[in-house]
């Protein structure tokens, strides 16, 4: 569902609608904003897919979601494929719905060029909560856009901020090689495990010890699961310091909701020590600097990418071609001409 629909209420100035590229929209960006942020889905809905396709509205978007963000609380759930992320989500979601939250989710799939795909398992999963007018699932591909779900993700994370989501929940596959790197968007990451996983702790050792504010072996109830937990608390017990919060472990049976609650306490207790030592805003704005950089990034690419057939490129080409001039200088004297 798209908030194309019903357009007989909506203002007609053209520099405030949301583009051309809308066949029959031709809805107001503020509009669009206002009505995301009193929480209707569709305009949630269509906001995120301003932000997949990149539209260039993206920019007024973003200014008239500005002051209404920074409330929600991000949770980020990471780890191998198959762990059980999807259905940690879905479990976590049961249980922040009974705490009367608003909760909106996010699955990320960096590795698909479309939405839908690799997540239609996910939205079975999550039917449940499909009706619940509380809740936003989403899922987000790249679709092959200059500078992918870098700066993407966080933009969708705005816009369900600012439609008063209590808490977002973010699925990411994979740690450490993933384009959009959940750690560096949630609040908390939290990092499964499962047993009979391959050598898990061994595999992961290298990146996941970095990232987990808290740790879910989940699967609790296949064989292996307390070897697990066993591996696991003395490799973080080898880092642990004095002052410096020590990552919970939690076994958790996602399938049937066992040990949940233990996350969602787990989670909590994060939360608090985030913001009694300050560092949660001190996240927050690490966090707004990898945003700019990424914006930056991408707009630098794109102009760039116009740079392509210039002129200049064609003659430095000859140039570096002939050993006149060395490609590092040739590379300054295009970035120059920026
Ligand atoms: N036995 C058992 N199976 C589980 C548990 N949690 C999830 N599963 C199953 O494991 C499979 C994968 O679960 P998902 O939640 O899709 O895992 P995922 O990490 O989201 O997978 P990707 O998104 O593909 O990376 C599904 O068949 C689940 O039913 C659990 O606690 N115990
Ligand atoms: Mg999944």
């Amino acid at each position: 569902v798209t908030a194309d629909g019903d357009e007989t209420d909506a203002p007609t100035s053209v520099r405030e609608t949301v583009g051309r590229r809308t066949s029959r929209g031709q809805r107001s960006v503020a509009e669009l904003t206002e009505r995301a942020q009193s929480g209707e889905p569709r305009a949630v809905a269509r906001l995120i897919s301003l932000v997949e396709d990149a539209s260039p509205s993206l920019r007024e978007v973003a200014e008239r979601l500005a002051p209404h963000t920074g409330r929600a609380q991000i949770i980020g759930l990471t780890g191998a494929p198959g762990v059980g992320k999807s259905t940690s989500t879905s479990a976590l979601l049961t249980g922040l719905r009974q705490a009367g939250k608003r909760v909106g989710v996010l699955a990320v799939d960096p590795s698909s060029p479309f939405s839908g795909g690799a997540l239609l398992g996910d939205r079975v999963r999550m039917q449940e909560h499909a009706t619940d007018a509380d809740v936003y699932i989403r899922s987000m591909a790249s679709r092959g856009h200059l500078g992918g779900l870098a700066w993407a993700t966080p933009q969708a994370l705005r816009v369900l901020d600012a439609a008063g989501c209590d808490v977002i929940l973010i699925e990411t596959v994979g740690v450490g090689q993933s384009e959009v790197d959940v750690a560096g968007l949630a609040d908390t990451t939290v990092v499964l495990l499962a047993p009979g996983m391959g050598d898990g702790i061994q595999a992961a050792k290298a990146g996941i010890l970095e990232i987990g504010d808290v740790y879910a072996v989940n699967k609790a109830d296949r064989e292996g699961a307390d070897q697990v937990v066993r591996d696991l608390r003395s490799v973080i017990n080898l880092g642990a310091r004095d002052g410096v919060w020590r990552p919970p472990i939690v076994k958790t049976v996602a399938q049937t909701g066992e040990g949940v609650d233990d996350l969602m306490e787990a989670i909590e207790k994060h939360r608090a020590h985030l913001e009694e030592t300050g560092e949660l805003s001190a996240r927050r704005r690490r966090r707004a600097r990898r945003e700019i950089e990424a914006i930056a990034l991408t707009t630098l690419r794109e102009r760039f990418g116009d740079l392509g057939g210039h002129a200049d490129l064609e003659s430095l080409g000859a140039e570096v071609a002939a050993g006149r001039l060395d490609p590092y200088a040739a590379a300054d004297r295009l970035l120059a001409a920026l």
